[in-house]
């Protein structure tokens, strides 16, 4: 599988990689890291890393304006995403020559003339890592970076189950070969604006848990204005009540004013809650999930799922 992914690699001059919607530092380190290492490796490809671009996360680099001219004959490789309709910036598949899907997530869609599909890795970076090593692509120092941050953010700083030994050889490998500074790094990563950390006490103080061990909470456009964030910082919360006693599974639905859509950020420590969001358009990880819903009657439905998928979980 992977020596099929170097030659179609070798094979195509003009290559184009993009990621999921929603972008994280597993989806923006594994196209932009697998860019770079392309770009090191073979020096009159063309390489177009696509999506939304995101302030947050500057550090994670550049991407490309995608022209119809990088289109023809080329070959897309799509990272860490499990469906078509979450592909970001792309809206039909069939305009490229030919597809690679490189990804973690258990599988929804299937596409691509090769997939490397393997929900027991804890990153798509961790994947890149590997495909680097087992081939002749050149590692690069900013690349290692990148890499380096998608697996610790995917991983939750090596605490989810998804970690392995695996993960931690490659990362010992990037730490070995370049001189990752990560002190440096974390604090991209993990620095915040103060308005968010008291954004995440209001949900904290507010957050409702059912006698099942479900947390849920709802928050309205006025509590995003109230403390002055923006609806991606729930995302961005949404980890911090794991470990909690009394919560199993927790949910926020945050209202996205401009995108006319609630978002729904699940996480759980125990249930697998990806099964009740694939109902409702969405998905993800066994343990981490999301979904953007438009109709507000179903935030009570996704609850009482939810909410029954841990009063059935046994601990
Ligand atoms: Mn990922």
């Amino acid at each position: 599988m992977i020596n099929k992914i170097y030659e179609k690699i070798k094979e195509y001059d003009k290559i184009v990689i993009a990621r999921h919607i929603g972008a994280d530092p597993d989806a923006l380190g594994s196209s932009i890291g697998l860019k770079e290492i392309i770009e090191n490796t073979f020096k009159k490809k063309k390489v177009s890393v696509i999506g939304v671009y995101s302030s947050k996360f500057k550090y994670m680099g550049k991407l490309d304006k995608l022209e119809e001219k990088d289109i023809k004959d080329s070959l897309l490789i799509v990272c860490d995403t499990p469906n078509l309709e979450r592909i970001d910036g792309v809206d039909d598949i069939t305009k490229f020559k030919e597809v690679i899907k490189i990804d973690h997530h258990p599988e929804i869609d299937k596409f691509g003339s090769i997939s490397w599909v393997d929900d027991n890795k804890s990153s798509v970076c961790e994947m890149i890592c590997d495909l680097t090593k087992k081939t002749d692509l050149k590692m690069t120092k900013s690349a290692a970076e990148k890499l380096f941050l998608g697996i610790v953010s995917d991983t939750g700083r090596f605490m989810y189950s998804s970690t392995d030994i695996n993960t931690f050889k490659v990362v010992m490998e990037l730490l070995k070969e370049f001189d990752i500074d990560f002190p440096s790094l974390y604090f991209d990563l993990y620095s915040r604006d103060l308005d968010e950390v008291r954004f995440e006490g209001y949900i904290k103080e507010h957050i409702t848990v059912t006698k099942n061990g479900l947390a849920y909470i709802k928050i309205t456009d006025r509590i995003l204005n109230k403390f002055n964030v923006d609806s991606s910082s729930s995302g961005n919360i949404v980890s911090s009540l794991n470990n909690i006693n009394e919560i199993k599974a927790w949910v926020f639905f945050t209202e996205d004013i401009k995108q006319g859509v609630i978002k729904v950020n699940v996480r759980s420590r125990g249930p697998e809650i990806n099964k009740v969001l694939e109902k409702y358009n969405g998905g993800g990880h066994k343990y981490a999930s999301g979904a953007r819903i438009k109709d507000k009657k179903n935030i009570n439905k996704i609850i009482k799922d939810l909410d029954l998928v841990c009063e059935n979980y046994k601990e």
